[in-house]
């Protein structure tokens, strides 16, 4: 593998650690998370998630997901609380999803897969853009958010109708007044544990904050993430599915809950 990664065959998550080493680091996410292996943590603060609507920019078919990516040069869009310390600000949020509505979320719980997963990217503001953050051990907090198959999610509608004007890779348009909180469950309760970029370059520099409670999703609308295609414009078409990382080692880590 050169410098190109992705998730077939050839490229897939199987050969990321011939180009990115840290593939087989002390902190690689995603992870399993057992529930009954969770320490409960008394001393673990809510999460307070302070969303500004008017930060959102645009989306962006990146070739790997889409995602969706915020005004960052101010503090209108934040995390605080939970696991960390200080302020972190929302960069962007993207989903991993399946071919089938069987699988195509990163993280598992008890080996249940999801169909459907969301990341909200945050970076801790004591470094002074997200490029200095992104590979620190305490540079970004990410939020995952389980998607489960059930009713239209409307909240979501306005995201999708968006992905037919960014079809193949590198295309993006403008997305605004979006207010990412209305993507979250009512319930906040949530796992954490040290760990990684799900993808290249795989930097060992993400606290992930995984919530317990899913957000729904109907079949028609997992199709919709479907239609998008991992390809460019005048490459040959290839559906944007499967595009998670599996379960990686635990090598000893802790996953403490915020709940009984
Ligand atoms: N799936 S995820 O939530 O774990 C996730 C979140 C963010 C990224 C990837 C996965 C991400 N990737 C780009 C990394 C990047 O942001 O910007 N790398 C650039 C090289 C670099 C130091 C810049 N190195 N500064
Ligand atoms: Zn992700």
């Amino acid at each position: 593998m050169a410098h190109a990664w992705g998730y077939g065959e050839h490229d897939g998550p199987a050969h990321w650690s011939e180009s990115f080493p840290v593939a087989n680091g002390p902190r690689q996410s995603p992870i399993d998370i057992i529930p009954s292996q969770a320490q409960f943590d008394p001393t673990l603060k809510q999460i307070k998630l302070k969303y500004d609507p008017t930060t959102a920019k645009s989306i962006l078919n990146n070739g790997h997901s889409f995602q969706v990516d915020f005004a960052d040069d101010d503090n209108r869009s934040t995390l605080l609380g939970g696991p960390v310390t200080g302020t972190y600000r929302l960069k962007q949020f993207h989903f991993h999803w399946g071919a089938a509505d069987e699988r195509g979320s990163e993280h598992t719980v008890g080996g249940t897969k999801f169909p459907c997963e969301l990341h909200l990217v945050h970076w801790n503001t004591k470094y002074p853009n997200f490029g200095e953050a992104v590979n620190k051990p305490d540079g970004l907090a990410v939020v995952g958010v389980f998607l489960k198959i059930g009713g239209a999610n409307p909240s979501l509608q306005k995201v999708l109708d968006a992905l037919d004007a960014i079809r193949s890779k590198g295309k993006q348009t403008t997305l605004s007044n979006f207010d990412p909180k209305t993507l979250l469950p009512h319930n906040h309760h949530f796992w954490t544990y040290e760990g990684s970029l799900t993808t290249p370059p795989l930097y060992e520099s993400v606290t992930w904050i995984v919530l317990r409670d899913a957000i729904s999703v109907s079949p028609a609308q997992m199709a919709k993430f479907r239609t998008l295609l991992f390809s460019a414009d005048g490459e040959s078409p290839c559906c944007m599915v499967d595009n998670y990382r599996p379960p990686q080692p635990l090598k000893g880590r802790k996953v403490r809950s915020s709940f009984k």
